[in-house]
């Protein structure tokens, strides 16, 4: 999907309406704004530059705006009251989708300078990976180089001497059509040096994507969901719960197999809808992906592109000026 995802990063980043949540945080006016109206900010952008229509074009997977120590898979569900404070660290991971090719991309902002250095780090192991990405090469190298790039940075908060940890568990990945994690033949690009020897081949999509943390280097699944998809692998059981039966339909109609979040579901008219929602997940149906955390207390960043192995180009089809 190259250029698609240009316009879109622009409006959230460049717009110059003094009245857009980014541009009120970012000039520290009137301070605290609800995530909530940023998120779909985002949202209602991607979905007017890619002219939603459908499964053909519109949000890739939920807008993800996880804070500090959480990593990843943290959006509002409706009636979060969640506001951005001056401290936090908030990772803007961002889906576009045409025809369902992918666009994954993510970048961290912070309104604190003493986590410039952790930022800094983490942007840096991410070009690392994406100039170690190239036909034929293995991913347990790559990974190394991105480990060595991100451990070459330190951060002093406060008198005191952290070290950036990659996130061990957390990958990089490969995307397929309407897949975000690659399908069945899926590859993970890690962030510490391991020995696998799989390489990267000609004409695959990967999103290069890394996370650092002054925490343990580690997540684990911490709060309420709000990330959702049906797997690929879906079981044909028959659903006993017609709830289930209808939301299921509701789901394969506006998603397919790519991931959306409960706020998808409230702006398509649907109600009540956990217990059934809980159904399809016990049901092996649809996969929920909680909220991936380090310790409390720890900060974590992101950046991330998407990649294009093309024959004679490897093509950042999310890359624009600012990051
Ligand atoms: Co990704």
């Amino acid at each position: 999907m190259p250029g698609a995802p240009h316009p879109k990063r622009s409006v959230i980043l460049n717009e110059k309406s003094s009245t857009t949540p980014w541009k009120l945080t970012l000039a520290s006016v009137e301070r605290p704004k609800s995530i909530d109206k940023s998120d779909n900010l985002i949202e209602d952008g991607v979905r007017a530059c890619v002219e939603e229509n459908g499964l053909e074009s519109g949000v890739g997977f939920p807008t993800g705006l996880s804070l500090n120590h959480c990593a990843a898979h943290y959006t509002p569900n409706a009636g979060d009251t969640k506001v951005l404070q001056d401290g936090d660290v908030l990772k803007v991971d961002i889906g576009v989708q045409v025809k369902g090719r992918i666009c994954d991309s993510a970048f961290t902002l912070s309104f604190d300078h003493r986590y410039e250095k952790l930022l800094e780090a983490v942007k840096a192991a991410t070009n690392t990976g994406i100039r170690e990405a190239g036909i034929d090469v293995r991913l347990g190298e790559i990974a190394g180089a991105i480990q060595e790039t991100m451990e070459s940075y330190e951060v002093e908060i406060d008198g005191k001497v952290l070290p950036v940890k990659p996130i061990e568990n957390l990958s990089g990945h490969t995307i397929g059509l309407y897949s975000i994690h690659g399908g069945k033949v899926g590859k993970s690009v890690m962030l510490v040096k391991n020995e696998d020897q799989t390489k990267m081949e000609e004409g695959e999509y990967f999103a290069i994507e890394t996370f650092g943390s002054t925490g343990r280097g580690r997540v684990v699944e911490e709060g309420e969901v709000s990330h959702y998809a049906k797997r690929g692998d879906a079981p044909k059981v028959p659903l006993r719960l017609t709830t289930a039966k209808s939301l299921l339909r509701t789901i394969d109609k506006n998603f397919g197999t790519l991931p959306w979040c409960r706020r998808y579901l409230d702006r398509l008219g649907e109600t009540r809808y956990l217990l059934a929602l809980n159904n399809l997940v016990q049901q092996g149906i649809v996969q929920d992906y909680p909220p991936l955390c380090d310790v409390r207390g720890s900060m974590t960043a992101q950046f991330e592109h998407t990649i294009l192995l093309r024959p004679t180009v490897k093509e950042v089809v999310s890359r624009g000026d600012d990051y």
